[in-house]
């Protein structure tokens, strides 16, 4: 076990879970706390299930898992928008942001009681009900277009916060003016790295109408509404991780199986275009020209009639898997593909898991195992950064970050 991830881990706990970084996020965030669980599992599953159970009690009474839980002992304005903005709370009183992150996490809980099923008694028959209630919210809440697909109606619901694919139904947002808010980030990172003023406005707009509607997903005028790839994809994988805890436990796993192959099918039908997975705008109803790696996270669905056509457009020229460093977030092809800006063309250790996850399932173990090498190298030698350059592999944003660290032992652990 590599003892500085390790290190990273324990800096990073708050006694129930971990924050992302203690300098540019310091509470508690949805997807993060679910691949840092992943990790957690190795050194403790007792922990790891401490720090989804500790998620889940910020979790909403229409079954939303918000994707910030607020720390009460951290300062206020320390991260914006904070809970004054947000103005949000769970049933158990934490102070939460409204909007969400991608439904990894049945995934991880699964990951996690496998590491000690003999230790985790009524571990899943608590976060079972919990982790229903979260994909009805998605089902029923978010099925906004015709498909089936779900949809997310901010970027940072995406986790790909400054995607190039959400340029173009940003477009439709007015901005909030530039003197109503202070950003934060560019305290702690560089603002070349960082998205733009005139993006952050929009972000803050967006977030602002569905607060002033009471984040109500029927009454909200929403200017953003998008099926995502990568959201969909995980919440397929989520699916088929309920359908394993429901027969562990003694349920009826086939309506997790019936939902999971429903998805699928709409996946592919509806995002699926030159050879791979695009954003649909749901407001005009026309897919989005921007490969991103989003786009690829669906190799990790299991039995995608597509996914020797998909792999292969991860090995050709969009993003040269096995010759730039981890996979880049962005089409290297595209003429506005930048190597250092949040989400707009550097490559993240998380994608990276996920497209390594998919290369197993498919059986690519050269090309997985070559990856795996890559992650490992790059989060000791990067010091656990938050991304990387994908040409010089030049570290960016945070250093010791957790889900850096904690896929590392994961991946570790897997060889
Ligand atoms: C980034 O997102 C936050 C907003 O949620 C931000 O930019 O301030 C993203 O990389 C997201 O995927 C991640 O969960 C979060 C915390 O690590 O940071």
């Amino acid at each position: 076990m590599r003892d500085d991830a390790v290190r990273v881990l324990e800096e990073n706990w708050t006694g129930h879970s971990t924050v992302p970084s203690r300098s540019l996020y310091p509470h508690q965030w949805s997807w993060d706390s679910a691949f840092i669980a992943i990790g957690l599992r190795h050194l403790s599953a007792g922990r790891a299930r401490t720090e989804l159970e500790s998620l889940m009690r910020a979790q909403w009474p229409d079954g939303r898992i918000p994707h910030i839980a607020f720390a009460p002992s951290v300062p206020r304005d320390a991260y914006f928008p904070g809970p004054d903005f947000w103005q949000a709370r769970s049933a158990d009183g934490t102070e939460t942001s409204g909007i969400v992150q991608p439904p990894i996490h049945a995934l991880a809980a699964w990951l996690t009681h496998q590491a000690d099923p003999a230790g985790s008694a009524g571990f899943l028959e608590r976060i079972y009900p919990r982790l229903v209630a979260w994909h009805e919210y998605l089902r029923e809440r978010r099925t906004l277009g015709d498909g089936g697909l779900v949809a997310i109606v901010h970027p940072w619901e995406s986790g790909m916060d400054n995607s190039p694919a959400w340029d173009l139904p940003l477009q439709r947002v007015t901005p909030a003016p530039a003197g109503s808010f202070t950003r934060r980030d560019t305290d702690h990172a560089a603002g070349a790295d960082r998205p733009t003023d005139l993006d952050y406005g929009r972000y803050v707009q967006l977030a602002a109408t569905y607060r002033d509607h009471g984040y109500d997903d029927r009454e909200t005028p929403q200017a953003f509404v998008v099926e995502d790839p990568c959201f969909n994809a995980l919440l397929i994988s989520s699916e088929h991780a309920l359908a394993e805890i429901a027969e562990e436990l003694g349920h009826d796993p086939a309506p997790h199986r019936q939902y999971a192959a429903a998805l699928t099918g709409a996946l592919v039908e509806r995002l699926f275009e030159d050879g791979i997975f695009r954003s649909r705008d749901v407001l005009t109803g026309d897919l989005i020209p921007a490969d991103t790696v989003a786009g690829l996270i669906p190799l990790v669905v299991p039995g995608l009639a597509v996914a020797d056509e998909l792999l292969a457009t991860a090995l050709g020229p969009r993003f040269r898997l096995g010759e730039t460093r981890l996979v880049p977030s962005y089409s290297l092809t595209a003429a506005d593909f930048d190597p250092g800006r949040y989400w707009r063309g550097p490559s993240w250790f998380n994608t990276a898991w996920l497209i390594h996850r998919g290369l197993v399932h498919l059986d690519q173990t050269g090309y997985a195992q070559a990856l795996r090498a890559d992650f490992l190298g790059l989060a000791e030698s990067t010091n656990y950064a938050e991304y990387i350059d994908p040409f010089t592999a030049a570290p960016h944003g945070a250093r010791s970050f957790s889900w850096t660290a904690a896929l590392a032992i994961d991946l570790e652990a897997a060889g």
